[in-house]
């Protein structure tokens, strides 16, 4: 590793920063030395509470079981909306930006209020009620976060699918948390294309008996197929209830929303998430990690079907009154400028997006950025995957002309907000490392013997003890829920992440260590990409790896052996990759598909995933033993047939 770098905190940053160093370190040793005193100072800060809780905390990973805040109630809608309504009735909530650069809109507090009160009465009138689950299928638009809110506010759970998702993907999470209704639009628009969402849900919905209702929000009027039992029109429905909805009490556990992610194994898990302790810790990352000050416009660029854009667009911008910038489009579209020109167009303060993005803007050179002023800017943020030092670089003094901070926050659908960050006022950041823990989380290093390693060291990233926003279960089984997260190290949440702990105590995460790819930013299951390819009748077998790749941080390097007598064609090639496109959805597109006569295996039958990792990153001078495969040959003709990149 060549020489770390080291970016101070500008000064004048820090001296207007909700927190400083000192204000860091005594912080960060209280959240560890008296978490139930830490942690009860912050809800009574940062959350409206309807009763307040009998006791802070009560946990046991070993169970696990993970209880903040119980005996508590609050509403996440309330805390996000009515009560800013008498200080900030009408300024801005959400600036929403269009596809086309000539739509735009900002939605105030109190329209934002009525928008949701309107749509909880529209789900309870199709029968919606506390602790049922609604499934969320939509673009980008307000009405995406207005669906999420009127869920909270009448005690729905929500599940959002990503709008990128296949009907076989939503048909699937709709299943598993047994979703009665759907509220979803006619079509969503990104990069000047239509996405045909009622046409997927449709599709979707083919095996879904049980969903009575779909909300159809219009976005386009394009043309699509109607189910006079089932569809209504969210803007006709709206028109016959009332403006008014009061919000459910709702216990601090109460579930607040599940939202599916991939694991090493099997089907997506239903992540669930619960309603008081999210919701403190979205609020107060959000505050602290992007120093939200009183007016800012703050911009996460991620889409609301990731944890990103529930914690980072919708519920923790909102809970603190501030004024979040929803986008419908994507940076290349116009062109490369897109993201610098909302910038100045909306005066963004506060700007926080994925590494594949600046990566592929980088790609484009300086001259789009540098057309465009910035001069709002005043940090930047960045989240998804590792980022490289020469992106990271690049962000900063391209992007930020050498003036705004990088925070650099690693986190995961499962733990709910920020974990590993710096606070931009109080820690000098080092390009490419997340740097230090948030307040209450801590993280530790462990061997695969589950040894705990001090000082500078490079392991398996757990994490010791329970922060408030960490799921609390995998919807509908617990046992996979402990599994996964608590059995690999007794007594300790595995992220199944690794990293680097250096000589100052920052984390440097050097990615996953199980069998999930990240591609641009994206978690796939290689167990999710192989299911999908074998339901093809000419595959016998199939092994996914990622490799490394430019611009997507991982891509997607499939092996595939076919059924005895059936050849090898590009025309079966092309059929495969669109198989699993339509079974997963666009972003498991196959980068490289290879043809593999056979599979290295273990004597015990494992597939020997090590080798094809080497073979597809074009390591193959460090293939490493290969002397208890069953059949050594078998490597020989991969390396031979190796297919480009
Ligand atoms: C928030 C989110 C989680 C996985 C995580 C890790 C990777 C996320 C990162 C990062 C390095 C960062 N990851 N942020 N790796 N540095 N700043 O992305 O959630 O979609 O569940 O992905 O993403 O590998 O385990 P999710």
């Amino acid at each position: 590793m060549s020489e770390e770098k080291v970016y101070p905190v500008p000064p004048a940053f820090a001296a207007k920063a909700h927190i400083n160093e000192t204000q860091y370190r005594d912080m960060y040793q209280r959240s560890i030395d008296d978490p139930d005193g830490f942690w009860g100072q912050q809800a009574e800060a940062f959350i409206s509470w309807y009763k307040p809780w009998d006791k802070v905390l009560d946990w046991d990973f070993n169970e696990p079981r993970i209880e903040w805040f119980g005996g508590a109630e609050l509403n996440a809608s309330y805390n996000c909306i009515d009560r800013h309504l008498d200080t900030r009735g009408d300024q801005t909530a959400i600036v929403w930006e269009g596809d086309d650069p000539a739509q735009d809109k900002c939605i105030t507090y109190n329209e934002l209020h009525r928008e949701v009160c309107s749509f909880s009465n529209v789900l309870k009138k199709r029968g919606v009620r506390k602790g049922d689950r609604v499934c969320i299928y939509m673009p980008m638009i307000p009405e995406a976060a207005y669906a999420m809110l009127a869920c909270a506010r009448i005690g729905a759970v929500h599940s959002v699918v990503f709008g990128g998702f296949s009907a076989e993907s939503i048909k699937d999470r709709i299943l598993d948390s047994d979703c009665r209704v759907v509220i979803t639009a006619d079509e969503g628009v990104r990069g000047g294309k239509a996405v045909a969402l009622k046409a997927h849900t449709d599709k979707a919905l083919e095996g879904c008996p049980d969903v009575h209702t779909v909300v159809v929000v219009r976005r386009t009027g394009g043309h699509i197929q109607w189910h006079e039992e089932r569809d209504v029109w969210l803007h006709e429905i709206a028109a016959t209830v009332d403006a008014n909805c009061e919000p459910e009490h709702m216990s601090a556990e109460d579930p607040l929303f599940i939202l599916y992610t991939s694991g090493s194994t099997g089907k997506p898990k239903g992540v669930l998430h619960t309603t008081g302790g999210y919701l403190l810790y979205a609020a107060m990352t959000h505050q602290y990690v992007f120093d939200y000050q009183d007016g800012e416009t703050y911009w996460c660029t991620a889409d609301v079907g990731w944890i990103t854009g529930h914690t980072y667009i919708v519920y923790g911008p909102l809970a603190n009154g501030a004024k979040t910038l929803m986008f419908e489009g994507i940076p290349t579209w116009p062109d490369a400028s897109r993201f610098w020109q909302v910038c100045d167009k909306h005066q963004v303060t506060t700007f926080y997006t994925a590494p594949t993005a600046i990566r592929a803007l980088m790609r484009e050179g300086e001259g789009p950025v540098k057309k465009t002023s910035r001069s709002s800017l005043r940090l930047l943020g960045t989240v998804g995957e590792p980022i490289n030092p020469e992106a990271w670089e690049w962000y900063y003094h391209v992007v930020g002309d050498g003036r705004c901070p990088i925070v650099d926050t690693w986190w995961q659908t499962e733990t709910g907000g920020h974990m590993i960050t710096p606070l931009p006022g109080a820690i000098a950041t080092k390009p490419g490392s997340a740097t230090v823990p948030f307040f209450g989380v801590a993280p530790a290093l462990v061997d695969n013997e589950g040894k705990l390693l001090e000082g500078e060291a490079e392991g398996n990233l757990v994490i010791t003890r329970p922060w408030p926003a960490m799921m609390r279960t995998v919807y509908g089984d617990h046992k996979r829920f402990k599994e996964t997260y608590f059995s690999t190290y007794p007594g300790m949440y595995f992220s199944g992440d690794g990293a680097r702990r250096d000589k100052d105590g920052y984390y440097w995460i050097t990615g996953r260590v199980d069998d999930v790819l990240n591609v641009s930013g994206h978690r796939l299951g290689t167990a999710e990409l192989e299911s999908a390819l074998v339901l093809h009748d000419a595959v016998a077998e199939a092994a996914v790896v990622g490799y490394p790749h430019d611009i997507k941080g991982q891509g997607i390097y499939a092996y595939v052996t076919l059924v005895k007598g059936i050849e090898p064609t590009d025309a079966l090639k092309t059929e495969l990759i669109k198989l699993v496109r339509n079974e997963i959805g666009p972003i498991a597109t196959i980068d490289v598909l290879q043809w593999a006569p056979a599979l290295p295996k273990t004597r015990s039958g494992k597939i020997m995933r090590r080798i094809l990792r080497k073979i597809a990153a074009n390591e193959i001078d460090s293939l490493g033993d290969t002397s208890t495969l069953a059949d050594p040959g078998v490597v020989d003709e991969l390396l031979a047939n190796r297919a480009h990149q």
